[in-house]
């Protein structure tokens, strides 16, 4: 692992927290509206798996800021669409949920629990049938493989043989049903066993996140066939803001804080020479001024106007490419 890496991966995942303990704080006042889920506690695996994935199609759930500043969206650009503002990645008319930008290869941010999963299945098929190889990742939370989306995808991406990481992110709950009501079994990498190469690994280190999308990313490529990794993480906030997460002890709460990726992150680069407290001083000074200038930027933009209403709702060209 080079310092380069270890340093990207702390900036990212600091960006990330602060930039959601903002956000929470902005929608506490009323200048965010709408759905807001935090990913506090799971930094790690979506920053290792941004980066373990490099070039490719990414298409992700509705916990996605994170992914997205990862991916390289500007925090402000980010800010403001949650603000609902014109300036916001999607023009404001997306919300916390729908963050995309194809310049990113980045696909969303979809509110449909698992519904981007047949989606990523066809962009990798997209990709083949042009005899293009590059991978495609999909994360999705432990809730999400309980769908019949889900089993739908793994099952066509294993027929027709196409290269995509299912990157599950098992925070142990859908809203407030712990993982073993709503599942046979809470080791949801057996899920997928039998139709390709599937995994659980420690999502709060991300270290091992991102060597295992690395990898699986590779693989994909290579043999031109589907992933499976379950990465064990937490969300420490409730499911959104307008949950109060009571079903959670604080004693399970703080044994998932005891483990908290950044923290580790910090632990693991220090020992192993791969960060100096200088430079994490340097992160986390860079990345509130950061995040609070988005903030401003966010507070002082414009709301979309109403002409906007029905711009990028229908597709003006969709009849000459289907003709
Ligand atoms: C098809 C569908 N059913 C129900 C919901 C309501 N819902 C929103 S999030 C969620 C829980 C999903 O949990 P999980 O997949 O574990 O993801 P997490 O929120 O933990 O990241 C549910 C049931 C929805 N959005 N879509
Ligand atoms: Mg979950």
């Amino acid at each position: 692992m080079s310092k380069s890496y270890a340093e990207q991966f702390y900036y990212l995942m600091k960006l990330g927290r602060v930039f959601e303990l903002r956000a929470k704080e902005e929608y506490m006042k009323g200048n965010i509206g709408g759905f807001l889920h935090l990913a506090i506690g799971e930094e790690a695996v979506h920053v290792g798996a941004v980066l373990g994935f490099g070039k490719g199609d990414i298409f992700v759930h509705y916990r996605e800021h994170v992914y997205a500043l990862a991916r390289g969206m500007e925090p402000k650009y980010v800010m403001a669409e949650l603000f609902g503002k014109i300036t916001g990645v999607s023009k404001g008319k997306g919300g916390s949920m729908h963050l995309y930008d194809p310049k990113f290869n980045f696909y969303g941010g979809n509110a449909i629990v698992g519904a981007h999963l047949p989606h990523a299945v066809g962009a990798a098929y997209a990709r083949k049938y042009t005899g293009d190889t590059t991978g495609v990742l999909a994360s999705f939370g432990d809730g999400a493989t309980n769908s019949g989306n889900f089993f739908e995808a793994i099952n066509m991406a294993a027929t027709w043989q196409v290269p995509v990481i299912f990157l599950c992110e098992n925070n142990y709950y859908a809203i407030g049903t712990r993982v073993d009501r709503a599942s046979p079994f809470a080791d949801l990498y057996k899920k997928a066993k039998d139709y390709m190469p599937a995994v659980q690994i420690d999502g709060m280190d991300v270290f091992e996140v991102f060597e295992t999308v690395k990898k699986a990313k590779e693989y994909v490529e290579t043999e031109g066939k589907p992933y499976f990794i379950e990465a064990l993480t937490y969300r420490y906030e409730p499911h959104s803001m307008s949950d109060t997460g009571d079903y959670r002890s604080p004693r399970e709460l703080k044994i998932a804080k005891d483990k908290d990726p950044i923290e580790n992150l910090k632990k693991k680069g220090l020992e192993k020479g791969l960060l100096t407290q200088e430079y994490i001083k340097f992160v986390d000074d860079k990345v509130q001024q950061i995040v609070e200038e988005a903030v401003e930027f966010a507070l002082n933009s414009p709301e979309p106007p109403l002409e906007e209403l029905y711009n990028d709702v229908f597709c003006e060209v969709c009849i000459d490419v289907i003709s």
